[in-house]
């Protein structure tokens, strides 16, 4: 039995906290809801979240305040502190892209040379200027970076990009692609101390089970036993799909798992190898 708790940093408001809560409760882990807390105690698992700005979150965590954290890897890369990146998260993907007024012809990096880029991430746009030999001004601004250069206040902006409508809606066109980043669990320099590494690892097995099961559909078909073999080698499953006799002559049942990712794909393939009838349910915890 443990006595000590593992502390995780989670972000108090803003984009990454509802995703953070939710992984966490994928997970079995339960809390007492409240917004305004600035701890909360899991009711059944050794773990307490302490709600931060994101951007406190990697020192709190290199300080050992908290001992792992979620946060973005461009938050990471700004602060540079001794974080230790965990695991990836799989969700808040986003870019980090230099952008410039809509119209303006870019014919490379060399366009940025003694302009003025505004920025949240100082650090990481001074490094790619530097590796790319440009000469640029760096304005440091906290947020609403996009209305920079339509108020004169810079020639272009360096800020993270989604879907890519909020430079669209202001005018801008994004030129460079400085990194991708998304949510990521990160812990500090120091080894974990008194059983929170076997909290920690008990954590990280249950994420790698929620992640994988978001990944991932259960597919259920019905096929003429002659396609077995075929569909099989379509979606082979977890070790291989079950199969069972339809009460109809010369049928079959099979049951498998298939990757998000290439799901329409395969389920073409599948329809043309013969298969009928094809269910796919979400599946809520896959332990390989
Ligand atoms: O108050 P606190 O400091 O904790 O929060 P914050 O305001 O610094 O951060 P928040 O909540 O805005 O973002 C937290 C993290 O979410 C970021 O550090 C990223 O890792 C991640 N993330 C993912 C994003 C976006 N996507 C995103 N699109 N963070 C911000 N944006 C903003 C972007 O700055 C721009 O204003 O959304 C706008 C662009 O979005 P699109 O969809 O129009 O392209
Ligand atoms: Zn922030």
């Amino acid at each position: 039995m443990h006595t000590s708790r593992l502390r995780i940093a989670v972000q108090k408001n803003g984009r990454l906290r509802e995703d953070s809560l939710r992984l966490l409760e994928d997970a079995g882990i339960s809390f007492r809801s409240g917004k305004d807390q600035l701890k909360s105690p899991s009711t059944n698992f050794p773990l307490e979240v302490i709600f931060l700005r994101d951007d406190d979150i990697p020192q709190y965590v290199e300080d050992g305040v908290a001992d792992v954290g979620i946060v973005g890897e461009n938050t990471v890369a700004e602060k540079r502190k001794q974080n230790r990146p965990v695991k990836k998260l799989g969700f808040a993907q986003c870019r980090l892209s230099i952008a410039i007024p809509r119209g303006t012809t870019y014919e490379g990096t060399s366009w940025l040379e003694g302009k003025n880029i505004a920025t949240s991430y100082p650090t990481i746009v001074r490094e790619f200027l530097k590796q790319r030999k440009i000469n640029a001004g760096i304005h440091e601004i906290s947020g609403s970076v996009e209305i920079a250069p339509g108020i004169g206040l810079a020639d272009a902006i360096a800020d993270l990009v989604s879907s890519g409508s909020t430079l669209q809606s202001n005018g801008l066109q994004e030129v460079e692609h400085i990194m991708s980043s998304e949510a990521v669990l990160i812990a500090g320099p120091r080894p974990p101390v008194n059983g929170t590494q076997d909290i920690l690892d008990q954590l990280l097995f249950r994420i790698d089970a929620v992640n994988s099961a978001r990944n991932n559909k259960y597919i259920l078909l019905n096929c003429p036993n002659v396609a077995i073999d075929q569909i099989t080698s379509i979606i082979p499953g977890m070790k291989s799909p079950t199969i069972m006799p339809l009460a109809r002559t010369g049928w079959s049942s099979l049951h498998s798992v298939v990757n998000e990712n290439d799901f329409w794909n395969k389920i073409d393939q599948l329809k043309a190898a013969g298969a009928e009838g094809i269910l796919v349910i979400p599946i809520e915890k896959m332990i390989a």
